[in-house]
């Protein structure tokens, strides 16, 4: 058995930071807001980071990002990456208006 767990956790350890370059950016359902960037457990607005992003949707509904290259919908549970430099106005289809409004900067 020591065998076998040895060149896996070998693995683990030499894919880890591959694997948190890559993690996506989650907007996640909290109320009130209704969604939030959530990101090293703390839960903000707005987020500045260098592209290519990853979004991931764990909101209640799909969201629409309104970006420069225009506007995307990313379904529930789905991911969606955006590449184009600039700002992100990510809101949640059907959404209150007094829900959040999330931006992204990709630099
Ligand atoms: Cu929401």
């Amino acid at each position: 058995m020591r065998k076998l767990i040895l060149p896996a956790l070998a693995a683990l350890v030499l894919a880890a930071p591959a694997a948190a370059a890559k993690a996506p950016l989650v907007v996640a359902m909290k109320d009130p807001g209704c969604h939030w960037f959530h990101v090293g457990g703390k839960y903000t607005l707005s987020v500045t980071r260098h592209g290519p992003v990853t979004l991931l949707n764990q909101d209640e509904a799909a969201l629409k990002i309104k970006g420069p290259s225009g506007t995307k919908i990313d379904k529930i549970g789905a991911k969606v990456t955006l590449r184009a430099k600039g700002t992100y106005r990510i809101t949640m289809v059907g959404q209150a208006p007094d829900d959040n409004h999330l931006t992204l900067k990709i630099s």
